[in-house]
């Protein structure tokens, strides 16, 4: 049923943004079209073994060939927001700073933006979501070369700007800079696959002093005339110990949520010295960075908002014995259940996430209170069971989901009650508008509010249930302009 609390209507702000995210590398395709230079997933992909299904980006959904019906889908859907990615090789195909611009790359997002305007659908544009070009990597290691890095991302970033900023006032540098460097850089799942102690923190150092470099130089020479704001979005789920009696779980509780989530948001948005969690410096000692003071000064503040990506809660538990060597996680394990046998939530498509708004629900009060900033819910979403095997019969299906319209109701309904609590949330952006590739897990974790044949070489697109039903949901939770 589509029924929602009628307490909970009208406690959203005529101004909430709310609406669908992807990711360029995960929906586009046209990897090598239009003067496009390949980036390190690109790579990642064709070196085979990376990926579950061994499947790549080379096409994806075809985003790049659909915007027309993608974003009249939009539009049916209802939004008034939207939350895309740049390909940074599509806009500078060799990445760097003294490389040439590919017009046609212009063109592209240029049009993309053009037609979310015209549909009254406000664009969200994430600059670097993982699809690093490979041509920066080979240069000089990417990101694990913080000085000649920065100046590159400066570049593209003052080239989007440039090129986009007349109309776009919502920026994100980043995606998930925990993840990228996690996941790329000390566990290998991730493009460029790498599987090192140190480099993970030298990267995620990388990340956080450019991103501030770029929201300086936004402020100073493009927000007097274009009037934007500058983010960037932090992933991190809440946690909670496993024995909620045993010091040791509850000690490595907080050095989850410092590895997950204070690793950036500390330097960033904390309250004493802009530094590291001490339980990371503690655990990594020298292999963590320092910031030089002028550092300092650039990151503290260079955030706007809060952009926040959360998807499950967890459990945990504390590992016996020194962390291992590339671990960047706080040495905890995860558990589905606590001590007492609770579940979590109920399981996904997905190992990593079930349905867990109780943690949801902690985690927006524990940003609000530790962060003190206005908060954009920049993704949130699940995979359901038994869509994998789904196949449409007719044009007009529609493919039925409860499992995610549950989810989607009990955080939505947790996004509402906390703003009813004064919480200031501006935004909720669904993962995702379209089923896509999952990164590591290919196109066997299905996200998308629509359904996508891959298997159709049109990448066919069917609505499921819960598209219609964020719809319903918003136009009773936000309330009418007066
Ligand atoms: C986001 O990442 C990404 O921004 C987006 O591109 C992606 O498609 C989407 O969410 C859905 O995953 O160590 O096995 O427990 C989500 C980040 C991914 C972080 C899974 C935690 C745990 C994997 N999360 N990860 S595991």
């Amino acid at each position: 049923s589509t029924e929602f609390d009628p307490t909970l209507e009208g406690s959203l702000p005529p101004d909430f943004h709310w609406g669908f995210a992807t990711a360029a590398a995960q929906i586009e395709g046209a990897w090598n079209r239009d003067g496009r230079g390949p980036s390190i997933w690109d790579t990642f992909c064709h070196s085979g073994g990376n990926i579950k299904d061994n499947t790549t980006v080379d096409d994806a959904c075809m985003s790049y060939d659909l915007i027309e019906e993608d974003v009249a889908r939009m539009k049916s859907y209802g939004i008034n927001a939207y939350r895309f990615s740049l390909s940074w090789s599509r806009i500078i195909p060799l990445g760097g700073k003294d490389d040439p611009v590919n017009e046609a790359g212009i063109a592209y997002y240029s049009k993309l933006v053009d037609r979310l305007l015209e549909n009254g659908i406000t664009p969200f544009l994430t600059l670097y979501h993982w699809d690093l070009p490979e041509s920066l990597y080979r240069r000089y290691g990417g990101m694990l070369n913080k000085a000649r890095y920065t100046l590159d991302f400066m570049r593209y970033a003052r080239v989007c700007f440039e090129s986009f900023g007349d109309r776009v006032k919502y920026w994100i540098t980043y995606n998930e800079p925990v993840l990228s460097a996690r996941a790329g850089y000390a566990e290998g799942r991730h493009a460029p696959g790498h599987t090192s102690a140190t480099e993970v923190w030298i990267v995620g150092h990388t990340e956080i002093v450019s991103h501030a470099r770029v929201c300086a130089m936004y402020k100073q020479e493009f927000q007097p005339t274009q009037k934007g704001h500058i983010m960037i979005t932090l992933s991190g789920d809440w946690c909670e110990p496993w024995d909620q009696d045993d010091p040791l779980d509850l000690e490595a509780t907080k050095r989850a949520m410092d590895f997950d989530i204070g690793w950036f948001a500390d330097p960033l948005y904390g309250k004493g010295e802009c530094d590291y969690p001490a339980s990371m410096r503690a655990q990594l000692g020298d292999r963590l960075p320092c910031f030089t003071a002028e550092e300092q000064r650039l990151i503290r503040g260079s955030s706007e908002f809060y952009g926040m990506n959360s998807y499950t809660s967890h459990f945990i538990k504390h590992r016996d014995g020194p962390p291992e060597e590339n671990d960047a996680k706080g040495n905890i394990v995860r558990m589905d259940t606590n001590k007492d046998g609770k579940e979590r939530g109920t399981e996904s498509d997905t190992p990593w996430l079930r349905t867990a708004p109780w943690g949801w629900a902690k985690l927006l009060r524990w940003i609000w209170d530790r962060y003190q900033l206005p908060i954009y819910i920049t993704e949130n979403g699940t995979t359901a069971k038994g869509e994998l095997g789904w196949r449409p019969n007719s044009n007009d299906d529609i493919l039925e989901d409860p499992h995610r319209i549950d989810y989607y109701k009990s955080y939505v309904a947790e996004v509402a009650k906390a703003s009813q609590e004064g919480i200031v949330i501006k935004s909720y952006l669904a993962w995702s508008l379209l089923d896509n590739f999952e990164w590591a897990l290919g196109y066997t974790a299905r996200f998308g509010v629509t359904w996508v044949d891959f298997e159709d070489p049109k990448r066919t697109r069917y609505t499921k249930r819960s598209a219609l039903f964020l719809g319903e949901i918003f136009r009773h939770l936000i309330a009418q302009k007066r």
